[in-house]
């Protein structure tokens, strides 16, 4: 077992009241300009954005800092073909035979359905899988630990991370998505979680119109 080693907290900032409202502000209203798009235009993106923002995933808290993620970047044409063939043979399925009518009736806002061209047309695809165990620096397999909830707020930051870059991003989860394993040659000790597309948004790119909850809908003060 490693040793816990300390040092001091030198990258804290404090913000006056004033200041930390100001900030909070302004963050909340360019999030909330963040729209998931599913019209891609197929220019491409640099990859050094696309770098810098899964740096900034990786900075996510995780279990025992296990850092449970791993991201599959892919921009390859045929692989991106092959996974959106694959991804719509298992969506028709899901669209035909698998979701129950309370499902389809919930996704009816979205207005999805089981063709998945954004799967070719965007620029990047990044799949994300989580990582059931960890090979330590000294070569030893240890297991990790809430793999779900760390690669889901690393997922939050990666979004966020695109967001802010100037891109647009979809969380796209075919069911079930065992088949990423084998077109990305993947071990099945790592789980795909979600395929993040990301790009820019097709010109005259449409979005739902959804809202988001109220405050008082969504938190308790006690
Ligand atoms: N995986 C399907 C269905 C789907 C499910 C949910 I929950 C969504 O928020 C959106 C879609 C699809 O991608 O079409």
């Amino acid at each position: 077992m490693s040793k816990a080693s300390f040092q001091p907290l030198s990258s804290y900032v404090e913000y006056s009241s004033e200041e930390m409202k100001q900030r909070a502000t302004d963050f909340r209203t360019h999030m909330q300009r963040r729209r998931t798009v599913r019209h891609f235009s197929d220019r491409p993106v640099p990859r050094e954005v696309i770098e810098e923002c899964l740096l900034t995933a990786g900075t996510a808290p995780s279990g025992a800092n296990l850092q449970p993620w791993h991201f599959v970047v892919v921009s390859d044409p045929r692989v991106k073909h092959e996974i959106r063939v694959t991804a719509e043979q298992e969506e028709t399925e899901f669209y035909y035979r698998r979701a129950p009518q309370a499902w389809l009736d919930a996704l009816a806002v979205l207005g999805t359905d089981e063709h998945k061209p954004f799967l070719e047309t965007a620029p990047c695809l990044i799949v994300i899988f989580g990582k059931n165990f960890s090979i330590l620096p000294d070569g030893r397999r240890v297991t990790n630990y809430y793999v779900n909830e760390s690669v889901g707020i690393a997922m939050g930051f990666l979004i966020t991370a695109i967001h802010n870059a100037g891109l647009v991003s979809l969380t796209h989860t075919p069911s079930p998505m065992g088949f990423l394993n084998n077109i990305l040659q993947i071990p099945p000790d790592e789980k795909p979680f979600l395929i993040l597309v990301v790009g820019y948004p097709a010109e005259g790119a449409q979005v739902p119109n959804i809202q988001k909850k109220r405050l008082e809908e969504i938190a308790t003060f006690l």
